[in-house]
């Protein structure tokens, strides 16, 4: 694969400031060489990662409608609350729901299905018109297959919500469906939004996502300390060579950005040079 991405975790200001401040336009991009490796030849992959309401969704927006080479895929987060019946079109489920209010019942059954949800979005072809693009044409995920099981499913299981029985088969279907499908959707580097967990529960009530009601800043907490372990001490025991390869690139979400394009224009600076 490609090794254009800067193989560190890097801090926003340094880089921002190396590259002066240009003006937010593709031809920042225009320079990488893009991976040739499989089905999905010339795109690069990148996943943004962070706490839940930590500015995920907003950041890839910003990312989308600044540069037309980019193709954000948003989480499925739509279709985990609106599963439908297999009997009946107009019975649907709230997966996303169920798993809040019986963490115990139901943790499992969201991963089966954040997992399986996340790789049918993900394995999407691009658009022709990305891959015709001028610049790199880069893809960029919102969370992956990796948070799945690194951040959430393992997570659940230190809380006990997933049973060993259920993580031994978890973990064996994941890493089969990796090891098939995981050079399809194989991520190039990770933008990882960090912010205290008190902030992400301001944005988290500040949204108002109703089957988030129930969250504590304790759950916030535990989720913070796992993506701290995976992404920046590396003490988490990672089953894939590759993924424990992958450069991140950190990037301070607690200012306020969603209103402020000078952030916006240094974030977007920072994720070209990245990438
Ligand atoms: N938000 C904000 N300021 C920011 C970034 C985000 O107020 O600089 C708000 C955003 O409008 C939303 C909430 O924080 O109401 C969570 O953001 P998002 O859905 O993007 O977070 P995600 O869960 O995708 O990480
Ligand atoms: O994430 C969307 C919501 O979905 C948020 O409540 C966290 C939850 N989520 C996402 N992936 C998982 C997995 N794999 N397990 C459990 N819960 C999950 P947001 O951060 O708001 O974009
Ligand atoms: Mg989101």
């Amino acid at each position: 694969g490609s090794t254009a991405i800067t193989p560190t975790t890097t801090q926003p200001g340094a880089m921002a400031n190396k590259a002066d401040k240009m003006s937010v336009s593709c031809s920042r991009c225009l320079s990488s060489q893009a991976s040739t490796q499989d089905g999905k030849a010339g795109v690069k992959r990148v996943s943004i990662e962070g706490n839940i309401a930590v500015g995920k969704s907003t950041f890839a927006r910003i990312l989308q409608s600044a540069c037309s080479d980019w193709e954000v895929m948003a989480e499925p987060v739509s279709k985990w609350q609106n599963i439908e019946s297999g009997t009946s079109k107009v019975c649907t489920f709230n997966l996303l729901q169920m798993m809040y209010q019986d963490p115990q019942r139901w943790s499992y059954t969201f991963q089966t299905y954040s997992c399986m949800s996340r790789l049918r979005t993900q394995l999407q072809p691009p658009p022709p018109c990305l891959l015709s693009s001028e610049g790199t044409p880069v893809q960029v995920y919102e969370r992956s297959v990796y948070s799945d099981r690194y951040i959430f499913a393992l997570n659940m299981f230190e809380l006990g919500c997933i049973n060993p029985t259920e993580w031994a088969v978890y973990q064996d279907w994941h890493s089969l469906l990796v090891e098939q499908f995981g050079h399809q959707v194989e991520l190039e580097g990770i933008i990882y939004l960090t912010a205290p967990p008190e902030k992400c529960m301001e944005r988290l009530e500040r949204r108002g996502r109703p089957e988030e009601k129930g969250v504590k800043l304790d759950y916030l907490n535990k989720l913070h300390v796992q993506h701290e372990r995976w992404l920046v001490e590396k003490s988490t025991e990672i089953h894939f060579e590759k993924l424990k390869q992958i450069p991140v690139l950190q990037l301070d979400a607690s200012v306020e950005f969603q209103s402020d394009p000078e952030v916006q224009d240094q974030f977007i600076t920072t994720v070209c040079l990245f990438i």
